[in-house]
């Protein structure tokens, strides 16, 4: 890895995958052990856990880290980390495993990816978390929806050794892991990267934003859409990606590059926006763009935004310096039919 690209988050790479060897071992090791087949929330979380986009984490969090997050956005070692990474399972894995515990965490093929060394067993209060992280209990909230209606009731906390990154079948040469975008950034003598985040086909508005904040800041743009899971009732990636392929061509030769991320989104709005500013440092990355309600979850059943338009810009904000990513805010934009260009709500005309 290169050292004039910004460190990752928590200053070492993490790199929990281990070589041939050991990955045998762990895969003899395995038939004595309790295996579990892992859910598409829990393979996008393991992918970004084994790639080390989820650094300084090395594995699931337990009961102490959880509360921490919840409370005060912090890890307990006091980190700044605003999101729970958790593994959810039913009583009977549950009650078959405690702390000393190894389980193998298979895909849907029932490959094995990694071994999971567990250090707690514990029940979380998910309505307690629902609180603290979303700020909210109500189901209307995509996060909250999943926590309280899709997450079974035992956490198990642990660190991870992983075997392999989940298999995929489309769009290979677009998935980059932090080291492969840090390698391709070297590559091309790229310092200075702003990343534009996204769950949504690239609308005109969008093309302008994200233009402006690379000449504004004077870095090269990534193009970092969300291909994991993101809010129920998307646009489907396949579609998306086609659409940000055919964008690219938009952008000054070489100035710009498509990357896909297969992380799952928990619409978190305020604290998602600071997890997206880590993961994206994780990267490579040294600017992030965060505009009109990013990583917003929609609204309540009467209609009341679960968080204002520029919350999540004030959180980024209040951590930009300890997050090492400098925020590149944008007021609404709009796409002006008669001008032929975007501008920024409240513009002169
Ligand atoms: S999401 O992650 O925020 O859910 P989305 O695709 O909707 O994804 O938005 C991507 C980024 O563009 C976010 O930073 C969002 O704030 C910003 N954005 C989207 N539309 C606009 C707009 N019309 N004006 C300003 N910012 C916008
Ligand atoms: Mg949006």
């Amino acid at each position: 890895m290169s050292n004039h690209l910004i460190p990752p988050y928590g200053g070492v790479p993490v790199d929990v995958v281990v070589d041939d060897e050991r990955a045998s071992e762990l895969r003899k090791a395995s038939t004595y052990w309790p295996s579990w087949d892992l859910t598409p929330r829990h393979l996008c979380d393991l992918e970004l856990l084994l790639s080390g986009a989820f650094s300084p984490l090395r594995g699931f969090l337990g009961s102490a880290d959880v509360a921490s997050v919840c409370a005060d956005m912090r890890l307990s070692d006091g980190t700044l980390w605003p999101m729970p990474v958790t593994f959810d399972v039913p009583d009977e894995l549950a009650t078959q495993v405690g702390p000393g515990a190894s389980v193998a965490l298979r895909d849907p093929e029932g490959v094995m990816l990694a071994a999971l060394h567990v250090d707690e067993v514990y029940r979380p209060d998910r309505r307690a978390e629902a609180q603290g992280v979303f700020g909210t209990t109500d189901p209307a909230h995509p996060g909250v929806a999943h926590l309280l209606e899709r997450t079974h009731p035992n956490y198990l906390a642990g660190t991870l050794e992983g075997i392999q990154l989940p298999a995929h079948h489309d769009y290979l040469a677009l998935r980059r892991t932090p080291a492969e975008l840090r390698a391709e950034f070297t590559r091309r003598g790229w310092r200075r990267v702003v990343a534009f985040q996204t769950r949504n086909p690239l609308h005109r508005a969008h093309h302008e934003l994200t233009l402006r904040a690379a000449k504004e800041v004077e870095a090269n743009l990534l193009i970092h859409p969300v291909v994991g899971m993101t809010k129920p009732g998307d646009v489907d990636h396949y579609t998306r990606v086609r659409c940000y392929q055919a964008i690219m061509d938009g952008y000054p030769h070489n100035t710009a590059m498509l990357s896909l991320l297969p992380l799952a989104m928990r619409m978190g709005g305020p604290r998602e926006a600071v997890w997206h500013a880590i993961i994206r440092r994780n990267h490579g990355v040294t600017h992030l763009i965060v505009g009109r309600d990013h990583a917003g979850p929609g609204a309540d059943a009467q209609g009341r935004p679960f968080y204002g338009p520029y919350d999540a810009q004030d959180l980024v904000r209040q951590h930009e310096a300890e997050l090492g990513v400098t925020m590149v805010p944008f007021r609404q934009m709009v796409y002006v039919e008669a001008a032929g260009a975007g501008r920024a709500a409240g513009d002169p005309a």
